[in-house]
């Protein structure tokens, strides 16, 4: 009898991962099936967010003093509730929470991983029916089991994530996530309600010919960014310049775009912030290492992103990321 089947699910992708190591325990499975969950609790929210009263400010202000749409609360309790009740992750820290969050229960303090997020990237756009997302970033703890993991657990280096991944309310709703083993694309399939398969091992092109970044604070930006900027505008160019400008102004999105077209994004520091407005370790790190994952490249200017020691659960860091032959020009006018 033919049992094969032609779409694999999220699910059946990471059990078939599983089934692959034979010593796994099964608990990254178990967690990205928790993230998928919350996942598509979130997609009908964003996508009923124009019909009900769930639009707007919520009234507070988070730990950056920047304000809070009501559906980034939402989103910030669905995945906090799916991990916490789940059996593999001993705590969560988000952009949304002024500390990191030990759950503290004897199945979460004998988990293995820790995960970071940022519920609803780009949340700006809520209002204007534009893309937003949700990344994430997980992590195996470093404390000893059988207790609550510690802000040490955290504050790892993005080269030790364990797994890396997003996902984009778009026009599909789509979940990207990375381990070291390769970057998976799955599309959510509303007739069945399941995230599908549909852009297996991704690779991003080595060069491409988008360049995403904030136009508006170009006089802000150090030289050698602003000579890379005016390049990209050259007709000159040997890769076929000038190149596209595109900004969404949802990371996620304009990621996603250039991790699949071939591109390079920018969020670079400004003489006001020098250190920019991405969090290194909920915006940063995970799109950093699913870039490098799939051949591409991401630096803060200065060093590679995924090398950098965090000090701090909000630290906030300049970025720079995409195709290795863009990245590579980048790096030639420092
Ligand atoms: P957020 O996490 O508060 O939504 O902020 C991050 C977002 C990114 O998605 C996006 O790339 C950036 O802010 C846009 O900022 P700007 O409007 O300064 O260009
Ligand atoms: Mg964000």
């Amino acid at each position: 009898m033919n049992v094969d089947h032609k779409v694999q699910t999220l699910d059946e992708f990471t059990i078939q991962q599983m089934r692959d190591f034979p010593h796994a325990t099964g608990e990254l499975s178990s967690l990205l099936r928790d993230i998928g969950l919350a996942a598509k609790r979130v997609n009908v929210e964003v996508n009923k967010a124009g019909l009900v009263d769930i639009l707007g400010d919520a009234g507070t202000v988070n730990v950056q003093g920047e304000d809070v749409k009501k559906l980034d609360i939402y989103a910030n309790n669905q995945f906090m509730g799916v991990l916490k009740h789940g059996i593999s992750c001993g705590g969560i820290a988000s952009e949304e929470l002024d500390d990191f969050f030990p759950f503290d229960d004897p199945v979460s303090n004998n988990s293995k991983y820790v995960c970071l997020f940022d519920p609803l990237d780009g949340s700006g756009n809520i209002d204007t029916n534009v893309s937003i997302g949700t990344i994430f970033s997980v992590y195996r703890r470093v404390t000893p089991k059988g207790a609550p993991v510690q802000e040490i657990d955290f504050l790892q280096p993005g080269r030790d994530q364990v797994a890396a991944g997003y996902i984009v309310y778009g026009s599909s709703t789509m979940l990207v996530y990375a381990t070291r083993r390769g970057v998976n694309g799955f599309t959510l399939d509303p007739s069945i309600g399941e995230f599908t398969m549909s852009h297996p091992t991704i690779r991003t092109p080595e060069f491409g010919r988008i360049y995403s970044v904030n136009h508006g604070n170009f006089f802000q930006y150090e030289e050698p960014v602003k000579r890379y900027i005016t390049n990209c505008q050259k007709k000159d160019k040997t890769n076929g310049g000038p190149y596209t400008q595109r900004y969404i102004g949802s990371m996620v999105a304009d990621v996603h775009r250039n991790l699949i077209k071939g591109g390079i994004f920018m969020y670079p520091g400004t003489l006001e912030k020098p250190k920019g407005k991405l969090r290194l370790l909920y915006e940063c790190n995970p799109c950093a290492f699913i870039l490098e994952v799939a051949g591409g490249k991401a630096t803060d200017g200065k060093q590679r992103i995924l090398d950098v020691q965090p000090t701090e659960l909000h630290q906030r860091s300049p970025l720079f990321i995409g195709s290795k032959g863009m990245m590579e020009e980048l790096e030639g006018c420092f």
